[in-house]
């Protein structure tokens, strides 16, 4: 389950129940005060994955609370259910009741992807905390990589991303390049809540304040 010191794989960890549940909180963040969109890069391009954001609104590469780049709303507030889930989400992947108790998130970026869509190798540096960061996906299966912090390059490892399956990137694994190579059309279970596409949530520390 640990791929490299501080990043842990839990296969199957959400019940399809609560996979049904992220999936019509999702939908409900998706159409709500900044609805779901494909970020635009400084530099031009556009991305292919479509994120809507939760507590903070992230766009390259910066956190703020009004979504300037959208439509100058401000982002839905952070759900006190998410730091639960966050807090038994570091539970499960490190086994420290300590520091789980003391993991508070206060964003959540949610992507959704269709079956053409790709995230490029990256790694995330927008926060100013390096507390870990929890990943949750639901639908169909990814091809997700997992690299090294030195290059976005090899070596790195790919892995088949699940639904259900949670992710934890903390300690030395936290400035990881990781990325989604490909998406694996037509292999999530409806039962789930997605008929088609998939959305993985990442849950955060940004380490602001208003
Ligand atoms: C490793 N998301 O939102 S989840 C992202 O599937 C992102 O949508 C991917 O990369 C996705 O930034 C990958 C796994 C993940 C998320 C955040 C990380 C791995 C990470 C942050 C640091 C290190
Ligand atoms: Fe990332």
């Amino acid at each position: 389950r640990e791929l490299a010191p501080g990043a842990v794989h839990v296969p199957g960890w959400l019940t399809l129940d609560q996979q049904r549940d992220l999936v019509a909180a999702c939908r409900a963040w998706a159409t709500g005060p900044v609805p779901i969109r494909h970020t635009r890069l400084p530099g031009g391009g556009v991305m292919s994955v479509r994120t809507v954001c939760v507590g903070w609104h992230w766009q390259p590469y910066r956190y703020t609370r009004v979504a300037g780049d959208v439509n100058g709303q401000r982002v839905a507030e952070f759900p006190e259910w998410m730091v639960r889930l966050g807090r038994r989400a570091l539970l499960a992947a490190y086994g420290d009741a300590a520091a789980a108790a003391e993991y508070t998130p206060d964003t959540a970026l949610v992507n959704f992807y269709d079956g053409q869509a790709r995230l490029g190798m990256h790694q995330d540096k927008d926060e100013r905390s390096s507390a870990p960061v929890v990943s949750l996906s639901i639908g169909d299966t990814c091809v997700f990589r997992v690299g090294n912090t030195e290059t976005r390059t090899k070596p790195y490892t790919d892995i088949e991303l699940v639904s259900g399956d949670l992710f934890v990137f903390g300690g030395p694994s936290r400035y990881i390049y990781h990325g989604v190579p490909r998406v694996l059309g037509g292999t999530a279970d409806p039962a789930c809540g997605l008929s088609a596409g998939r959305l993985n949530i990442t849950m955060r520390v940004t380490g602001l304040t208003d």
